[in-house]
């Protein structure tokens, strides 16, 4: 086994738990990466592979090649990230299909200890999708709700009825260019017959389905399954939580629940507040039970329920190595198939729980959401009993930072506007005057082939500093959540001097953690209420955004992307350019569907570079809505900083600058 010679992470807790692991022995990723030269065809290294036919595989190494029936580098190119897309685009969906079919079980009365608990979030999206809601009962309501979303999976013609939630412009944008997604699954499988050997060539044309498909993600699988989880589960507004392997308990039950849908680990919250488990973890030899995530299913019940987050994507197999986890309770996405090797070593459990995933070596206690009560108690059990087998631990505990999670496009709207008068002009006019310069996403993974979460901090550490106000999700925002930026006043010292002002009359972090990876949805819904609240132009485009994935590895953030791009959007990616050997892909993506969508997707692996790619960015926004140039000397006379500066002087000072 190699011993990671690039810094692995930025994180100390990482680096000794990784240190620890290569005293021990034991791989993980981070070793497997350092050991591993990744495969260069494909990535535009040294050429691009097709093998969707078995005449092939065809590897073409230069321009001008083509595969054995003809296929040109291009028509390669497209057709494998278009594939990609609708991976991601289906993982993304086919959750959002799960939480439609637990909201029907909820309304027919069959899904065991689940509720409507945001009556408020039902009513809202049924307005949105046309559901009458006057005089009618609150579970008929969601029955309703329930099947206009499953219906859309299924649906063939017409267009999806998110859609009408964009700005105007954006729709006509959709409409002109013939990308209007018509159903999700019908979006996904064309994707999959286009690029089957002997159809769809052009690599433009390949690529302008890729974007319906995508968009039936962002606007259709993702925006349900955000919207149906914030009716089932409540809408995130502040909590207080913690992040990283600091928040496992030495003397607890510790149980991990990782993946990504809200289903089974919310009745895992239920769990381990039950009186009586508690009482049986007491029984065998435990102070209690803790429960703390990992990945997004992590972000779904931190921004909830205030759970603490064990990490993103690349602490899985480390809180492992802390010896210190009973159970690890996955569900679908983004779970790495060397966590039952890991746990070889410890007493853990890797419990698989979805009818979709099953790994070699773990325990499979399949999830139904009419017996989920049940069934998440009889895994926190499970806990409790394999805590006397616990060995040696090593829990980094002054790893844990206290974070604020849970700024939803509604609590954003109440946060700005009030009770009564809720709305995002506050935050219009911030960038209109130049207290903020603009606004970025940061989203997205870890990827073990850089360091874990130094590009993330890179690039929001100097967005900061150039007043620009960041949002984040999925692993971008836990990694943002370890180094101080989703507490209220931390760091507020680093941040640009107009940012500091909002930051301090709001009571807000610098960074804003809107939620898990299907929670870009989130980012679109605010952005079209920025675009419709007037001053920033008329649609996402004009608005000055950008989105960034700096540490991506997974299919979902290409969906992501490309959603953003047709919603707007321009996008920066980290790591490397998956399109590169095609100059003529690596075209569309940027100069072609930036004329046609006004965003554009570029691949950048350089943080410096990506940061400066985004003020510029945000500059030409700002110049095109003529508003003034960015200068950072007219703002930061008030806010906190100020106020004690003025309470340091002299009384006689005070009453002068004050009266005169
Ligand atoms: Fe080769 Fe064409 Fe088959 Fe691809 S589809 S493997 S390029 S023959
Ligand atoms: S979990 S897709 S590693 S963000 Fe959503 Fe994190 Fe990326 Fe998975």
């Amino acid at each position: 086994m190699a011993k990671v010679n690039m810094v692995p992470s930025i994180d100390p807790a990482a680096c000794e738990i990784l240190d620890w692991a290569n005293l021990a022995g034991i791989p993980t990723s981070f070793s497997r990466a350092a050991d591993f030269k990744p495969c260069t065809i494909g990535n535009g290294q040294s050429g691009i592979c097709c093998k969707n036919c078995y005449m092939g595989p065809c590897r073409l190494t230069k321009d001008g090649q083509v595969g054995i029936c003809g296929a040109t580098v291009d028509t390669i190119a497209a057709r494998n990230l278009a594939r990609a897309i609708a991976a991601g685009s289906a993982a993304h969906s086919d959750h959002g299909r799960d939480l439609a079919f637990t909201l029907q079980a909820v309304a027919l009365g069959e899904a065991q200890g689940y509720e409507i608990r945001d009556e408020a979030k039902l009513y809202a999206v049924a307005a949105k999708h046309g559901i009458p809601t006057k005089g009618r009962q609150v579970l008929e309501i969601a029955l309703d709700v329930a099947n206009k979303a499953i219906g859309e999976f299924g649906q063939q013609r017409g267009q999806l009825s998110y859609l009408s939630v964009a700005p105007a412009k954006r729709q006509a944008i959709w409409k002109e260019n013939g990308v209007a997604p018509r159903g999700i699954d019908r979006e996904v499988v064309e994707i999959l017959h286009r690029t089957h050997m002997g159809d769809d060539q052009d690599a433009s044309h390949i690529m302008l389905a890729s974007m319906r498909t995508a968009l039936s993600d962002g606007w259709g699988g993702s925006m349900w399954a955000t919207d149906i989880s914030d009716i089932l589960f409540g809408t995130p507004s502040p909590k207080v939580g913690e992040v990283n392997l600091g928040c496992l308990e030495e003397k607890q039950v510790n149980i991990i629940v990782h993946g990504h849908e809200p289903t089974l680990s919310e009745m895992i919250v239920t769990a381990v507040q039950d009186p009586d488990l508690i009482e049986y973890a007491k029984s065998k030899g435990a102070e209690g039970i803790n429960l703390a995530g990992i990945c997004c299913t992590s972000n779904e019940v931190m921004m909830r329920q205030g759970i603490p987050s064990a990490g993103n994507f690349l602490n899985q197999e480390l809180a492992i190595l802390t010896g210190a986890i009973e159970a690890m309770v996955v569900d679908v996405q983004c779970i790495m198939q060397s966590l039952t090797g890991v746990a070889e070593h410890f007493h853990t459990e890797v419990i698989t729980t979805s009818p979709k995933v099953k790994m070699t070596g773990a325990t499979h206690i399949e999830f139904d959401e009419h017996h989920a009560l049940d069934i998440a108690k009889g895994i926190v059990k499970r806990a409790c009993d394999n805590y006397a087998n616990r060995g040696e631990t090593r829990i980094p505990k002054s790893s844990a930072q206290a974070v604020v999670p849970g700024f939803s496009h509604e609590y954003l709207n109440y946060m700005l506007g009030g009770m009564y008068r809720q709305s995002f002009r506050p935050l219009n006019e911030a960038i209109a005057t130049g207290r903020l310069r603009g606004v970025a996403a940061d989203v997205g993974c870890n990827n073990p082939g850089i360091t874990q979460d130094k590009a993330h901090m890179d690039v929001i550490t100097e967005l900061l500093k150039n007043d620009v106000l960041v949002v984040s999700t999925g692993c971008g925002a836990l990694a943002a959540g370890k180094y101080g930026y989703l507490r209220g006043e931390a760091g507020l010292e680093k941040v640009g001097p107009g940012l500091r002002e909002i930051c301090e009359t709001l009571g807000i972090p610098p960074v804003l953690h809107l939620g898990s990876c299907v929670d870009n949805s989130r980012i679109l819904t605010i952005l079209s209420q920025m675009a419709t609240e007037g001053g920033l132009g008329d649609d996402i485009s004009d608005i000055p955004a950008v989105g960034l994935a700096p540490e991506w590895m997974s299919e979902k953030a290409l969906a992501i992307a490309a959603y953003c791009v047709g919603s707007g959007a321009y996008v920066i990616m980290g790591v490397r350019n998956p399109v590169d050997f095609s100059d003529g892909v690596t075209d569309i993506l940027s100069k072609e569907w930036e004329e046609r969508f006004g965003g554009k997707l570029e691949f950048v692996a350089e943080a410096d570079e990506t940061v400066r790619r985004t003020l510029e960015h945000i500059d030409k926004k700002r110049a095109a809505l003529k508003l003034p140039a960015y200068d950072p000397t007219r703002f930061g006379a008030s806010g906190d900083d100020a106020m004690k500066a003025f309470e340091e002087l002299p009384v006689e000072q005070q009453m002068a600058e004050l009266y005169g």
